[in-house]
């Protein structure tokens, strides 16, 4: 599973941008968190400035670049991400973490029924909805790629591991996922990046 950081670890691999990437030791997160807007992660500091919200953070970091997408393409935009957040919220996550028994969170914890009622009856309608608009098209979006197809990579990585054969019945979604993984700059991260459980 990959937490909300790694869109932004994607972008700036993407687009080559230099930065330093600090990890908290879960020993040291409590008092961490309590300096935090909103006591998350990921926080992105830029000339002292705390960003927060890791969507809000890849669309800063992809404004007026080839990854961000066209303006007409925002009505897409939207569809993606309003669409699979569903399976990637905040309290749906927090619950797969705790299924995983990777963390010992307590707080927004979701009851094991609705953890398997967004997996099995909330999940397939929205990636057929995915799967249906991607057509033929190479990309979510346009001629190119944009963040719609790295958040979906990272996406389908964590769906993947809560539920295996959660993409069997989505070939055009699977593919997509191969695709973005073997752009170099792309799997050049995913081979280097720390090998942490999230
Ligand atoms: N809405 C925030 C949520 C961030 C979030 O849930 N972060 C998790 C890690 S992936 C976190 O900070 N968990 C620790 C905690 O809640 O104490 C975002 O999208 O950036």
């Amino acid at each position: 599973m990959k937490g909300k950081a790694e869109i932004i670890h994607y972008i700036f691999a993407y687009l080559n941008i230099k930065y330093e990437d600090h990890r908290i030791e879960h020993a040291d997160w409590p008092a961490i968190k309590s300096t935090l807007p909103f006591g998350k992660i990921p926080v992105l500091e830029v000339d002292g400035l705390i960003l927060h919200q890791s969507l809000a953070i890849a669309r800063y970091l992809t404004k007026n670049t080839a990854p961000g997408g066209s303006v007409t393409s925002t009505g897409v935009l939207s569809l993606v991400f309003s669409d699979i957040p569903p399976i990637y919220q905040d309290d749906f996550y927090v619950t797969a973490i705790n299924a995983q028994g990777t963390c010992n969170h307590t707080l927004h914890v979701l009851d094991d029924r609705v953890f398997s009622e967004l997996l099995t009856c909330e999940a397939p309608p929205l990636l057929q909805d995915l799967e249906t608009y991607l057509e033929d098209k190479e990309w979510f979006i346009g001629n190119s790629v944009t963040w719609a197809d790295f958040y979906w990579d990272i996406c389908s990585t964590t769906l993947l591991v809560l539920k295996c054969d959660m993409l069997d019945s989505y070939h055009r979604l699977s593919s997509l996922w191969e695709k973005v993984q073997a752009i170099p700059a792309i799997a050049g991260w995913l081979q280097q990046r720390p090998q942490s459980r999230l």
